[in-house]
Parts: structure tokens; C-alpha cells; sequence
């Protein structure tokens, strides 16, 4: 029998990406069963090209089944995920809840695929988006140079922050559209009204803030890159310095990295490994401008890396410009991707 999966909330914006991936990966499932929230209960969504009635979140609704994502809030997480664990099926979390709880694995297939078999609580994390729109391509780096630190700018996408983050993008830039907004201090800020979720205008300009306030004046988002990069590539101490920005693009996060290691490194071989390593592209002709940029990338499941080059002061550094779409790679993807690896080992455990 295949494994039945249940995708909780079904209705957001990763859920929306997560029913078309479901929809276009190997069908290795059985059942899939869409939830939400009570106010989303009795939509109809299509996945799979089967069009199925959405069911409101309780303990009844994870009956039977084998494998349960969650594309919720925090708090709908903690609450629902070891409820599913403890009804008998494998959580498979995009919330920020359980990632550094060192009893569930934080999983990126082509890194740390091997992680997922032990969770002792029945729930294995996905990595937070700006994590995750990197990390494939820095734990093939560290695999043949040994990393030792990582210095990170992100371009953050308005879809980060779900669809009010999208909508609100849209409504600003609508409302800037064709004016000559941009020329005076706070001509922006009046004309766009409401922030939604960012604490600035993000139409026509950058924000140089994502998540919560943390201590000594880290934010939440530069703090999970750090904490994230080192359980995945499971290296406790490495140097990780991040300083997360919101950009005006819809969707698809990109980094500015750079990257240091343990041993001399080459522009060459960084592109051969970059280039043979699953679910990454290199994109790096800057001669012929060519480099990935959200435009170009979003939609597309893998990490794009290009302006590689080494560090002018320092032959062990590499220089690298990233992009990967914040809702594929950096949630839904993923996640579909640990879910498959643990369809895999329930169905081969019979
Ligand atoms: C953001 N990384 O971009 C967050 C969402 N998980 O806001």
C-alpha cells in the first residue's frame, strides 16, 4: 500500500506551491488529504489533477495517516504536529517550532538525507527559507574544501512573509507605478500607507530587517541562518555571520555569500563541484551577463549559483552570488522532498 499524506494547511501560500510540486513529482503516494484551518474547511483544491474538499485541522483528520506536512505558523505546529506524531504518522514541519530542538533532525535532502531516520519525536524539520535557498550548494562546497566560515547578505523575497507579504508588494507597487516616488526623504513611506508585514515601504526601496528583534539587536532570520547552517552541515561551531534585507521581488530569495575553508580553493573546481552536485545550476558567464536573478529564477526547484570568484585577499575564500525560489527549494519543495525519503523507508519497511 502506498503511504497516505496529509498536507496541513493546504490553503497558504507554500500549500498552494506544495499541491502543484505533489502534483508534478513521481506520485508516490497513496491517499492525499488536504487540511486547514475551520475557516478554509469545505474549499476544493485540485492536486493531481483530482479535485478534493478540504477538511478543518483536528485529531480525527490524521487517522490513517502515514506522513503529515505542516505549512502553518509557529504555533499551529507546536500544538499539531506531535498530535499527528502521536496518531502514528511522521511530521514533516516547515515552521520555525521544532528546527533546533535536538530531538528532530532538520533535513535537506542532498546534504543530510541520512538525518531523517532518527527523530525521536516522530517530527523532522524543514529549514527555514533563506537557509535553504543556499545550503545545497554550501554542503556540496563543504564536502570537498571543509568549511570554516560563511559571511551572508540576503535579497529576501515579499512571499517570505506569506500572502499578505505578496499582496502587499503588489498593492505598494501599484501605488508607486509611473509616479516620480523616490526622489524626496519619506516620499515612499507617505504615499505607500500600509507596511503589511514589513516595517517599512518595500516598493522602490530595500529593508534591511526580517523576522523579530533577538538580542543585541540580531534579528530572528540572521539568527536562524546561523543556528540552521550548522546543524544541517553539522558543524556545531562554524563562523556564520548573516545580515538579512527584504527586497521589492515577489518571490525567490538570493545571497550574496562568502564563503571560507579549510584548504586553498579555485574558481575551477568550485564550478566543477557546483556544477555535478544534485539540485544545483551554475549560471556564470558575467562576459555575457550571464547570473541568476529572481526573474529568471523563480518557479525553478534548484539553487542557481553564479558570480563565483575567489576572494581577492584570502585564496581560501570563495565569493558566490546565490538565488532559489523561497517557496519551492526554500519550503514546499523541500519538504516534499523529506516526505518522499520517509514514503521510501515505510514503504520498503512494508
Ligand atoms: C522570510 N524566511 O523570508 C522568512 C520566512 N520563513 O520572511
Amino acid at each position: 500500500r502506498k503511504p497516505t499524506l496529509a498536507v496541513v494547511g493546504a490553503t497558504g501560500a507554500v500549500g498552494t506551491v506544495m499541491l502543484g510540486i505533489l502534483s508534478s513529482r513521481e506520485d508516490v503516494w497513496g491517499e492525499i488529504r488536504l487540511i486547514a484551518s475551520p475557516r478554509s474547511a469545505g474549499r476544493r483544491l485540485v492536486v493531481r489533477g483530482e479535485e478534493i474538499e478540504v477538511i478543518a485541522l483536528s485529531e480525527e483528520a490524521f487517522e490513517g495517516v502515514d506522513v503529515a506536512m505542516f505549512d502553518v505558523p509557529d504555533e499551529v505546529s507546536a500544538q499539531w504536529a506531535p498530535i499527528a506524531a502521536a496518531k502514528g504518522a511522521v511530521a514533516v514541519d516547515n515552521s520555525g517550532a521544532f528546527r533546533m530542538d535536538p530531538d528532530v533532525p532538520l533535513v535537506v535532502p542532498e546534504v543530510n538525507a541520512h538525518a531523517a531516520r532518527v527523530r525521536p519525536r516522530g517530527i523532522i524539520s524543514n529549514p527555514n527559507c533563506t537557509t535553504l535557498s543556499m545550503i545545497v550548494a554550501m554542503g556540496a562546497l563543504h564536502a570537498e574544501f571543509g568549511l570554516t566560515e560563511l559571511i551572508v547578505s540576503s535579497y529576501q523575497a515579499a512571499s517570505g512573509a506569506g500572502q499578505p507579504g505578496i499582496d502587499t508588494l503588489r498593492e505598494q507597487l501599484t501605488k508607486v507605478a509611473g509616479s516620480n516616488l523616490g526622489t524626496q526623504p519619506g516620499d515612499v513611506r507617505r504615499a505607500v500607507g500600509d507596511f503589511g508585514p514589513f516595517p517599512a515601504p518595500l516598493a522602490l526601496n530595500v529593508v534591511p530587517w526580517a523576522g523579530s528583534l533577538k538580542e543585541d539587536g540580531w534579528s530572528s532570520e540572521e539568527l536562524k541562518v546561523r543556528n540552521e547552517s550548522r546543524k544541517i552541515l553539522g558543524l556545531p561551531d562554524l563562523r556564520v555571520t548573516a545580515t538579512c534585507v527584504r527586497v521589492p521581488v515577489i518571490t525567490t530569495h538570493s545571497l550574496a555569500v562568502h564563503a571560507r575553508f579549510e584548504n586553498e580553493v579555485t574558481v575551477e573546481r568550485a564550478h566543477e563541484i557546483l556544477g555535478s552536485a544534485p539540485g544545483v545550476v551554475v549560471s556564470d558567464n558575467p562576459a555575457e551577463g550571464e547570473f541568476p536573478t529572481p526573474a529568471d529564477v523563480v518557479g525553478t526547484d534548484p539553487t542557481w549559483v553564479g558570480r563565483v570568484r575567489r576572494s581577492l585577499d584570502d585564496p581560501q575564500a570563495l565569493e558566490l552570488f546565490v538565488c532559489g525560489d523561497n517557496l519551492r527549494k526554500g519550503a514546499a519543495l523541500n519538504t516534499a522532498q523529506i516526505a518522499e525519503v520517509v514514503a521510501a523507508e515505510l514503504t520498503a519497511a512494508g
